[in-house]
């Protein structure tokens, strides 16, 4: 499909500007390994300390270039299944507020006035522009909801009785999950931390900010997938060579996602003594519910690589496995997407683990989470935005992938990486080693009291891991740098892989529509958060002062 200039040049920059500050992310994340080990006897480098790294390598990385790329994925979608573009002013001014507050966040962090990590968890306090930066981001990412939803109205009146593009439904749920959840940290940000960092209030509710944080925080983990879901269910079926197995069970679990994705935010807070037992138990079994749209996609998934290397010529009951185009340069996206859900194997095991109320009281806070959270975020979620970003500038500017061997074996190096960095975290916080520390000179340091043997191999597998995982990332750097200098050589167009359905499923209307799930959504999330709310607000948070690391 061809498309205006305009909306070429606001995709590619909303690709490119999170991928040149992705550099910045990726050298702290190989920093932290490296403090964490205690290789380096100092926790501050080229002028920024542990802290200051640690919140760049989280907001960068799974703030800022997850929401630019969302936004930009969401635009080549609505629009190549619409066939219709987006609204430019409106599209335009998202992006110029969404840069801004980049901007202005960075300019922060950079200069150690905002070293409050991507939770900014008070009494943390940061400088007001990190707050007012990381509010216009999310205002600006807001905007094409709007100008989206008027599109498909009106494709939807012209198409009344065909079923809604999986990927336009997922694209739409997704974003309205983003709405929601993001009032409630934009309240934290406005009302809460601006007006204290600011000075004007003297003390803030603790309590009441990290409750309003997690409502927003745990649903930003399936903003994050959601984009990744949509290119397991509508491109990977065609890129293996088959069909999707269940378009139906596509739908179920993306209204499953927008029903349970915030309602479970407490489960972060399970330690959090102001709020109560019940609270707590409700949003626990929510979390589990809310891991069955995830369970839907493996089957789904799984039944459609079964059906893809079957046609290829597999027998037997997992011969499919070895008839996969896993070093296909040509369908190097499947490379970036299997990667990400071998991976997410692991992420999902580990994230139950988490849900259960016993089990977090072993693994929270303990370097367990940022083992869970590297084969999520970092696994299906970083691979398919890395690989769709190289995908869709390759189609859109009609140049040939530079070093196409090169970058269908990126994904692969970073599984491996992953998996020696995440096992090593996730042994050393079953041994109580903790989440964040830039104290491992101490710890790994024989001579000294607090020395702790076990967590020698556990940190030095994260360095390991760190460093492939870093080698993966230059790699893929100049593959991405090196296409958009290469030359043009065919036709600049925008297309995606689209996969067609197994069995002719007839439009169910219940499943496309959005009203009945919205609805619920509402009450559900009524049901599990006025009492949360309620606990959090009667905890005044008087006398908590300023805390820097
Ligand atoms: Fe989580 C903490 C529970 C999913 C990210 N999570 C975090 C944090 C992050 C994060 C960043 O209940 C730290 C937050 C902080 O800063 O404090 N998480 C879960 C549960 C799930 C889950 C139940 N998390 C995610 C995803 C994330 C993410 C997705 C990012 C994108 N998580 C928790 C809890 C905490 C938590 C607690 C708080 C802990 C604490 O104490 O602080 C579920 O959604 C997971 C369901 C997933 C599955 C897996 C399905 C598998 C698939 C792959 C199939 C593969 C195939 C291919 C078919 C059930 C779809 C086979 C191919 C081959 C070649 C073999
Ligand atoms: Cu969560």
């Amino acid at each position: 499909m061809n498309v205006s200039k305009s909306l070429k040049r606001l995709i590619y920059w909303e690709l490119g500007i999170p991928i040149a500050m992705l550099s910045i992310g990726i050298y702290h994340g190989l920093m932290q390994t490296i403090y964490r080990s205690g290789a380096i006897h100092e926790s501050k480098m080229a002028g920024l300390d542990y802290y200051q790294g640690l919140t760049l390598h989280g907001v960068i990385n799974a703030v800022v270039l997850t929401t630019f790329f969302a936004v930009a994925f969401g635009h080549a979608t609505m629009a190549f299944y619409l066939k219709r573009e987006p609204n430019k002013a409106n599209a335009w001014i998202s992006f110029w507020l969404m840069t801004v507050g980049t901007v202005m966040a960075a300019w922060a962090m950079i200069a150690g006035k905002a070293s409050v990590l991507y939770t900014f968890y008070p009494p943390l306090k940061a400088h007001p522009l990190f707050y007012l930066g990381a509010a216009l981001l999310i205002v600006g990412s807001w905007l094409p909801l709007f100008d989206w939803a008027r599109m498909y109205r009106a494709w939807k009146r012209e198409h009344p009785t065909t079923k809604t593009p999986l990927a336009v439904l997922g694209t739409l749920v997704n974003f309205i999950i983003w709405f929601v959840c993001t009032l409630a940290v934009a309240y934290e940000v406005l009302v809460l931390l601006l007006p204290w960092a600011m000075g004007w209030t003297q003390t803030v509710n603790v309590t009441l900010a990290r409750t309003l944080f997690w409502f927003f925080g745990h649903a930003l983990v399936y903003f994050w997938l959601l984009p990744a879901y949509i290119m397991f269910y509508t491109m990977l079926p065609k890129l293996a060579g088959g069909k999707l197995f269940s378009d139906l069970a596509g739908r179920i679990a993306l209204f499953g996602f927008l029903l349970l994705s915030v309602p479970v935010g407490v489960h972060h807070q399970f330690g959090d003594p102001t709020i109560t037992k019940g609270v707590k138990m409700f949003q626990g079994f929510l979390t589990y519910g809310v891991a069955i749209p995830s369970f839907i996609t493996a089957f789904t998934i799984a039944a459609t690589l079964e059906y893809a290397g079957r046609r290829r010529g597999a027998r037997g009951l997992l011969g499919f496995f070895g008839k996969l185009p896993y070093l296909d340069p040509k369908r190097f996206l499947f490379a970036y997407l299997i990667a990400g859900l071998f991976l997410f194997i692991f992420g999902g095991v580990t994230g139950i683990v988490n849900a259960s109320y016993q089990l977090n009281n072993v693994v929270h806070n303990t370097a367990w989470m940022p083992g869970h959270f590297h084969m999520t975020v970092a696994g299906p979620v970083f691979l398919a935005i890395i690989g769709m970003s190289v995908y869709l500038y390759s189609r859109m500017s009609g140049k040939k992938i530079f070093l196409p061997r090169i970058n269908v074996i990126v994904p692969y190096l970073w599984v491996i990486g992953i998996l020696i960095f995440s096992t090593g975290l996730s042994w050393g916080g079953l041994q109580g080693e903790p989440r964040r520390t830039n104290l491992g000179l101490t710890y790994l340091n024989p001579e000294h009291p607090l020395y702790t043997p076990e967590w020698v191999p556990t940190t030095l597998m994260a360095v390991c891991g760190g460093i492939i995982m870093t080698v993966a990332a230059v790699l893929f750097f100049i593959v991405f740098f090196g296409t958009i200098l290469s030359k043009r050589t065919a036709e600049a167009v925008l297309e995606l892989p689209v996969s067609e359905a197994l069995h002719d499923e007839k439009r169910i209307p219940l499943f496309d529509s959005f009203r009945p799930w919205l609805v619920t959504m509402a009450v559900i999330l009524v049901l599990a958060y006025t009492p949360a709310l309620f606990d959090a607000s009667k905890n005044p948070g008087k006398g908590a002062p300023r805390f820097t690391p």
